[in-house]
């Protein structure tokens, strides 16, 4: 039986609008997606980098069992054979010490879910990473079990603006599961409940414009609280992002998600690359936000770049051009919109690339050199000190206001937030070299791109600022990065 979707609404919302809330630790912010990590590497990467740095949570890859595809390619993840929580990244035991591992460091994990299909056609048995069998072309997955009553007709999404298509046909070939079925709701509750038994704090919602948004409401409202025995409060519902691909003239919109969680607002990541890749002056970001059709700032889950779209041509930024990324990075984390996520890649040449593995195709754990970067196919964008001291840097002006913006009229800009933090971007092929108002108090302080302070000096840059907050400001053509931002936690 379906309840109408006003009935649904007056009994979910007090529950669901609370689904905003990503738990974050302390004064944390920023959520990192180690893509492709195993369980065990990311649990290491909590306690050795990503506490002592204050990131405030990890995007895992799916944690339940997915079809086997020739090749590894990274995407056999999105195709789902059971919920058994084994696939390379681990199994289900290394999937909870991690999960503990991290909560007890203060950084939480969220779980990217495949909530809308089970794997495509396979020829014959299937085989999982947890030795599940399954008949994919006869919709059979007898270890959930789903049979074919469980899914929707086959058909074939050839219009993206034809709402029933979108949500009831087979995104890519993916058998397509009725989320208006008790069955089918009742695994997914049970799936998601179990994840959060082991203490993840949320869910990354895979493909949630491909099903009905009064059907996850239902499901939302019906999981359960989150572990209080990972140190959530009492009634703490979970955090839900939910991955939405609107450009702004779809016919399923990301305003029909935006009140069960937040949503991935990939317009954010096209006009971030388009400015940083020249393609739009740096001075229009003065009204970054809203005024640009983002969803209001609680609502967004913002990036520079996801795992998709990284793949794609284009304006969207990647590793692959670090300078212009590093820049278009320290912007988003500095200005006071959306909920960030940064993205930690593994270094490719083509779309269906398999993440770092061996010779048996088990996936490899990353190495560090000497300042250290990944250095064995990771990329690890979040050991990049000018990535992480930003991610620093958002921690330490958390809830302060952006004011005096300056810019040069053209790729030259710079923003001060509150009395906590100040930074400068040139993107012009000339030198900033500027008297400013950084709005810090009096005092030498360590610029964080070029540099930390460690053990009471700046490694790179520092800045004097005068009793009345200016300071002198260089950002050269010569310059390794086209960034200079200065807080009150880096000063000497
Ligand atoms: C793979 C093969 C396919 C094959 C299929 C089935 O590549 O050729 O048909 O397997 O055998 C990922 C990969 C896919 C992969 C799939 C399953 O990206 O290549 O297919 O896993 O293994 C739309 C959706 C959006 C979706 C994107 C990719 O709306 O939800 O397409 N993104 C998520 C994940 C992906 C994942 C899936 C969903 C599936 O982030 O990583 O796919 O779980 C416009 C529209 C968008 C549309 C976009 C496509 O912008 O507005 O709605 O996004 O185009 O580029
Ligand atoms: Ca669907």
């Amino acid at each position: 039986m379906r309840l109408p979707l006003l009935v649904l609404l007056c009994s979910g919302l007090a529950l669901t609008l609370a689904q905003h809330n990503p738990h974050w630790w302390g004064n944390r912010n920023t959520i990192v997606h180690l893509f492709e990590w195993k369980w065990t590497d990311i649990a290491d990467e909590c306690e050795r980098f990503l506490g002592p740095r204050g990131y405030a949570g990890v995007q895992v890859s799916p944690a339940n069992e997915n079809i086997i595809s020739e090749g590894r390619p990274w995407w056999e993840r999105y195709q789902p054979i059971s919920y058994k929580l084994v696939t390379r990244s681990g199994n289900e035991l290394e999937f909870a010490s991690m999960v503990k591992r991290c909560n007890d460091v203060g950084v939480r994990i969220y779980v990217d879910v495949l909530l809308n299909h089970m794997s495509a056609d396979f020829d014959g048995l299937a085989t999982g990473t947890g030795g599940s069998v399954a008949e994919p072309a006869k919709k059979s997955f007898p270890s959930v079990p789903y049979t074919a009553e469980d899914f929707h007709e086959t058909c074939e999404i050839t219009d993206w603006n034809d709402r029933f298509q979108v949500q009831q046909c087979e995104l890519v070939g993916l058998k397509d599961l009725n989320q208006n079925r008790d069955w089918v709701r009742t695994k997914l509750i049970e799936f998601l409940d179990h994840l959060i038994e082991l203490g993840v704090a949320g869910f990354r919602v895979d493909a949630a414009k491909h099903m009905a948004a009064e059907d996850l409401l239902f499901i939302y409202s019906s999981v359960r609280d989150l572990n209080i025995n990972h140190g959530f409060p009492n009634n703490a519902r979970p955090f839900i992002y939910q991955e939405v691909i609107d450009h702004g003239h779809e016919t399923v919109t990301r305003e029909e998600y935006n009140e069960l969680g937040a949503v991935t607002e990939f317009r954010f990541s096209e006009e971030i690359g388009k400015a940083f890749r020249g393609n739009n002056a740096l001075k229009w970001l003065q009204s970054w936000g809203t005024d640009w059709g983002f969803l209001s700032s609680g609502q967004a889950l913002t990036f520079v770049d996801n795992h998709d779209n990284q793949r794609d041509s284009g304006d969207v930024l990647n590793y692959k051009s670090p300078k212009q990324y590093k820049m278009a990075t320290a912007f988003h984390l500095a200005y006071p919109y959306g909920i960030s996520r940064v993205m930690s890649s593994f270094g490719f040449d083509d779309r269906d690339q398999a993440p770092p593995q061996d010779a048996q195709e088990q996936l490899i754990s990353p190495e560090f050199d000497a300042d250290g970067g990944c250095s064995n196919g990771w990329i690890c964008e979040h050991r990049w000190r000018q990535i992480y001291n930003m991610v620093g840097f958002k921690n330490a002006v958390r809830d302060t206001e952006l004011t005096n913006w300056w810019d040069n009229g053209d790729n030259q800009i710079a923003f001060c937030r509150g009395s906590k933090g100040f930074i400068a971007i040139n993107n012009n092929l000339y030198n900033l070299s500027e008297t400013l108002q950084t709005c810090l108090p009096a005092g030498e302080y360590c610029d964080v791109i070029s540099g930390s302070l460690v053990d009471g000096v700046c490694t790179g840059k520092s800045v004097s600022v005068d009793g009345n907050g200016y300071g002198y400001i260089h950002i050269g053509t010569e310059d390794f990065d086209g960034v200079l931002a200065i807080h009150t936690d880096a000063k000497l």
